[in-house]
């Protein structure tokens, strides 16, 4: 299988996590939905990475739908409780952290717009979004190893992704400081090798 995505996506990283923790073997085909001549959009109407290709001829979008359709593909590192209601609980969690990472991704949209164009007023919007989110997120996880369930799962994954992503693209966003119990979860599932390997590149 091949996977569309930019090398900065948080959701691309997500996948290329559970494709690592799953042992998965893909192909990664790096593009960037911005760049001119792109054929993103005609895989994905959304115009938005990440796209799977499967070898069956199916696409698959978003990265919600992917991980779960990964999750399912191998028992293999299951990172999906199978029992519904555990299940429900991990994917409300991703979907969180995914909110915060889609907020971090507006803010950093909107800091490419010309100058005069730009809205405080917008940007405040999505921050406050971030820090709610973070807020619920450290209440949630208290001094628990892991924030979805009593394992390792898909939940623990999308939030080291986003957390991630905050160092990168707004680093004074100030979750470090603020919420110690993050900084601690985020230290030790930065050392994963599933991690370290996706890794974005320094720019
Ligand atoms: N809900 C989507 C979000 C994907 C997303 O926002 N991707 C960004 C890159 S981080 C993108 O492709 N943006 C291009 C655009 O919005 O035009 C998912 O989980 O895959």
């Amino acid at each position: 299988m091949k996977l569309i995505t930019s090398y900065t996506s948080p959701f691309g990283r997500k996948v290329r996590i559970v494709l690592a923790e799953k042992c998965i073997e893909y192909q990664i085909i790096e593009d960037n939905p911005s760049a001119a001549g792109s054929n993103i959009p005609e895989l994905n109407p959304l115009g938005k990475v990440p796209i799977l290709m499967v070898d069956d001829g199916r696409t698959l979008y978003d990265s919600r739908v992917i991980v779960d359709f990964l999750d399912h593909s191998t028992p293999v590192g299951k990172l999906i409780p199978n029992e519904q209601r555990q299940a429900i609980n991990v994917k409300r969690r991703e979907a969180l952290a995914d909110g915060i990472s889609d907020a971090a991704v507006l803010i950093r949209q909107e800091s490419l717009r010309p100058a005069q164009q730009q809205s405080q007023e917008w940007v405040a919007h999505q921050q406050a979004k971030i820090e709610r989110g973070l807020a619920s997120i450290a209440a949630e996880l208290d001094e628990k190893k892991w924030w979805g369930s009593e394992q390792f799962s898909l939940a623990d994954i999308a939030l080291g992704c986003t957390l991630a992503y905050l160092d990168f693209r707004l680093p004074k966003q100030g979750w470090h400081a603020n919420y110690p119990n993050l900084l601690h979860f985020y230290n030790q599932i930065a050392e994963r090798p599933s991690f370290i390997e996706t890794s974005p590149p320094l720019i």
